[in-house]
């Protein structure tokens, strides 16, 4: 009995003891309850570099607060600081270690990286088969990174030393000569040195051979120790307003074999199970609507049998409105997924959910909740966005009248926002000639200030579908081209749309004269004003850029300067990019008309020389740099949703052959979509027929990709048509409702580099649509996922994506261009939800800065107009 006894307690010891080591898990990560050490399952990709997502990770008690684990060449890298290649990822189960091989090529230095689960902790060693490159010496390290807003205000300790980590970065630095810098992403630079020749370095703000971070709050407490290196904790913020934390070691000069050991060990919390994350709409619903919250739960947590719905009634007393059974919907990646229906509810009122000990903030049920979710948008963000202007709100300005001194030609480079120019300027300006005319009108791309001149271009179609579709008068905006000042919330007597779509117009028309056709886009030359954070107006000087000065010296009439801070013009054509401009520029005029003849006059002018001069130059096979302009037909929306159950379709002889006309329809009569929009603007009949010749094999090739451009013909059609598209429509009904089993919010969800917000925006307005035209076959219910996953009902936490009027708790953070403050632009629309391999969704909302889930962006955010304005107009009818 008693060795039975003593079995038993010793087996159990043993369970906990290996409960509480870590292990390395199917999903190739070490994990213990509260504790994910990811080694390299997200690499450095290159696309802008190092964008505070890669290398080895913590996610510690549910938040991703650690990462950037790797050999790096600078103490506080920046986004543009190279960033390694991973050449080899090995996972040694018997060993419990992961191996990564790293390498940069412009130093031919190549690493290794070894991470072993040794306990509670893992240990992470640096090899090397040759010595570190002379020239890296002293400046390559192993570097990891502390997410600043989850560690500021917290306690350290370094050695037995006490710290606190600052609210602000105020640590020392130095600055050392360029020359001893070591490159930056295609030998851009990220600073201005005022004529110094020196670079800033900072230096560390503690150094020793044990640092515990977070010695106040369990949940962030890490201990880090090394016995062959020195530690070193640096303040990244120092050089760049979105740097973390680094704790570094340089790696020893002449030395090869294991040459750096640390051992890290996260706290973790005994028996933390993570707080149920109640995902439910903050606008809150209508009395008729389906209201289904969904509740994220730890894998291990127990759900519960029942949840409430309760009342705060008029006099602040609160009441039990509802107990609902709580349904199993299943696993999702890493965690479990529970419903709560009180759609039976319908007394208008305030509520809140209480699930066990977790309750929500409350939120309404009444008729009006969705009635202002677009005016944030239209009255605040997209005039805050027009560029060239002075803009003006109450007692605060925006910024300053931007980039008065124009636009130079680019000369033959490269970019370091995803562009080039190349060899032929295809202009009549050389290089640095300044092109006249083209710094009026146009809205800043997103969290910057360039005038991308494919989204400005949707843009101005998102707004002409919104004119056109539901005329809104509204007008609380007042824009002057004359004085170039805008002022919001001064009603001007003119609808505030029409004002923005001549504000793009006016860009875009100027580009098509003054250049001949259109620009790629209008940027920054220089890096150094390119991640500019501050008012629009001080990026540039306002001087036209004098080669003939000195860097910064100004000429003694004060119109010139020596600093090449002026931005270009990427000017190399693409007639597929003339095509699109000149279908926007025929509906442009069309809408237009009326209000500013002259300026529609001018559209419709470019329109019809860029499209008989573009369809010409496809004919001669010039079809320009730019993507591939057959995506329309591929799966690349599907296989980018995430779907665990699902299998894409598989090719075959009748789709090959379907594909094969398509592309021959496409190449001899345009695209469809542009022909629809050239019939609304010109009412000429053979557009209309030649979008009715490709219609159907584009429906039969990609059913979702293409429904809503069939919904967008039903007004110009006959009933024929829509006959013809009902077993379309129905299963596209289907398509809407295989998301119900494809993940448990029912609506698309990306797994890309971007959070994709703009997908889960088309499969909104395209079910709007389908709804109004086939509200037997879509039924009005339907209307509510994007919504409710806008505002709310998602993964990682139930804040609002849009900083909407009406919601309760809205995000409070984004990626605009007052990230820095560590605000928002009213009105905007994150991303959402990025995701990082293998299992875990995420958005901050205490940290701004990565683009890939808080960048609301031009064209994405008048896109939530039109889903905005399109659900308003199903809710109130
Ligand atoms: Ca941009
Ligand atoms: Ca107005
Ligand atoms: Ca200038």
């Amino acid at each position: 009995m008693r060795n039975l006894l003593s079995m038993i307690v010793l087996t159990f010891v043993a369970i906990v003891a290996k409960g509480q080591d870590l292990q390395l898990n199917d999903r190739e990560y070490f994990e213990r309850q509260g504790v994910n050490v990811l080694v390299f399952s997200n690499s450095f990709n290159g696309g802008f570099n190092d964008e505070k997502n890669s290398g080895i990770e913590i996610i510690h008690h549910g938040v991703r607060t650690v990462q950037g684990g790797a050999v790096r060449l600078n103490n506080t890298p920046e986004q543009w600081d190279l960033v390694p290649k991973m050449t080899s990822r090995k996972v040694d189960r018997e060993n419990g270690s992961i191996e990564v091989g790293l390498r940069y090529d412009d130093y031919d230095f190549d690493s290794r990286i070894i991470v072993t689960a040794k306990g509670k902790a893992v240990e992470i060693a640096v090899w090397l088969d040759k010595p570190v490159p002379e020239k890296l010496a002293g400046d390559a390290g192993l570097n990891i990174e502390f997410l600043p807003s989850q560690y500021w205000l917290k306690t350290f300790t370094v050695d037995g030393r006490l710290g606190r980590l600052p609210r602000y970065a105020t640590s020392q630095t130095i600055t050392r000569p360029n020359s001893e810098k070591p490159r930056q992403f295609k030998g851009f630079k990220t600073y201005d040195d005022r004529g110094t020749g020196r670079f800033i370095d900072p230096l560390p703000i503690e150094t020793g051979h044990q640092f515990v971070m977070a010695t106040d709050d369990p949940s962030r407490m890490v201990k880090i120790s090394s016995e062959d290196a020195e530690l070193k904790l640096f303040d990244g913020r120092m050089l760049a307003q979105n740097g973390w934390f680094v704790m570094r070691s340089v790696l020893p000069a002449g030395k090869t074999g294991k040459v750096i050991t640390w051992t890290v060990e996260p706290h973790a919390i005994p028996g933390w199970i993570r707080e149920p994350n109640i995902g439910f709409s903050q606008v809150g619903y209508i009395p008729e609507q389906p209201k289904v919250a969904v509740i994220e739960l730890d894998k291990t947590d127990t759900p519960k049998a029942t949840a409430s719905l309760m009342r705060i009634k008029p006099d602040g007393t609160t009441e039990k409105a509802y107990e609902g059974d709580i349904q199993s919907w299943g696993p999702y990646f890493k965690y479990n997924y529970v419903k709560f229906d009180f759609s039976s509810v319908k007394d208008p009122g305030v509520y809140y959910i209480q699930y066990g000990n977790t309750r929500t903030n409350d939120f309404l049920i009444d008729e009006h909740v969705y009635d202002k979710i677009t005016d944030a948008t239209t009255d605040v963000w997209v005039p805050i966005h027009m560029n060239h202007m002075y803009v003006n709100e109450g007692y605060r300005t925006w910024h300053g009248e931007p980039f008065k001194e124009g636009y130079l030609q680019a000369p033959e480079s490269d970019h370091f926002d995803l562009h080039s120019q190349g060899a032929s300027t295809d202009t009549k300006y050389k290089p640095y000639e300044l092109i006249p005319g083209l710094n009026i009108g146009g809205f800043f791309d997103a969290g910057d200030f360039d005038i991308e001149t494919g989204s400005n271009i949707n843009v101005v179609q998102n707004f002409i579908r919104t004119w056109e579709l539901f005329k809104p008068q509204r007008d609380e905006t007042f824009v002057s081209q004359k004085q170039r000042y805008v002022d919001l919330h001064r009603p001007d007597g003119v609808p505030d749309i029409l004002q923005f779509i001549e504000h793009g117009t006016l860009n875009l028309v100027a580009q098509a004269e003054q250049i001949g056709h259109m620009s790629q886009t209008l940027s920054n030359s220089i890096l150094d004003n390119y991640h500019h954070l501050g008012d629009a107006a001080s990026i540039t000087d306002g001087l036209h850029y004098d080669p003939s000065l000195k860097p910064y010296e100004v000429s003694a009439d004060g119109k010139r300067s020596g600093t090449p801070d002026d931005m270009w013009a990427f000017t190399n054509r693409n007639p597929q990019l003339d095509l699109r401009a000149a279908t926007m520029f025929a509906a442009a005029s069309h809408a237009l008309k009326g209000y500013n003849d002259d300026l529609a006059e001018r559209a419709l002018t470019q329109s019809k020389r860029l499209m008989q001069e573009a369809t010409e130059m496809i004919k001669n096979g010039q079809t320009g740099g730019g993507r591939d302009e057959f995506s329309w037909l591929d799966g690349t929306e599907q296989t980018s949703i995430a779907n665990p159950r699902q299998q894409g379709a598989q090719p075959d002889k009748k789709r090959q052959k379907l594909l094969e006309r398509s592309r021959k329809n496409r190449e001899q009569l345009g695209d469809m979509a542009t022909n629809l929009m050239l019939y609304s603007a010109t009412q000429e009949k053979q557009y209309l027929d030649n979008f009715t010749a490709q219609i159907w094999d584009a429906l039969e090739l990609r059913l979702s990709g293409n429904m809503q451009t069939a919904l967008d013909a039903v007004p110009y059609m006959d009933e024929a048509y829509k006959q013809k598209l009902r077993p379309y429509v129905e299963k596209y009904e289907q398509y809407i409702k295989s998301f119900d089993t494809n993940n448990p919010y029912g609506v698309p969800i990306g797994l890309g580099n971007w959070a994709g917000v703009n997908m889960v925006l088309n499969f909104g307005i395209t079910v709007n649509y389908a709804h109004i035209y086939f509200p037997d076959i879509v039924a009005k219910d339907e209307v509510y996922r994007v919504a409710n996953w806008l505002y709310g009902c998602h993964p990682y936490h139930n804040y609002s994506f849009v900083a909407v009027v009406g919601a309760a708790r809205p995000k409070q953070v984004f990626y605009g261009n007052n990230r820095a403050d560590f605000s928002f632009i009213p009105g905007n629309v994150a991303p959402g939800l990025l995701f990082r391999r293998p299992d875990h969704f995420e958005n901050y909302d205490d940290w701004p800065f990565l683009w890939g889930q808080n960048e609301g962006t031009i064209a994405g955010n008048t896109q939530y107009i039109i889903f905005g304005s399109s659900l308003k107009g199903i809710v109130n009818k």
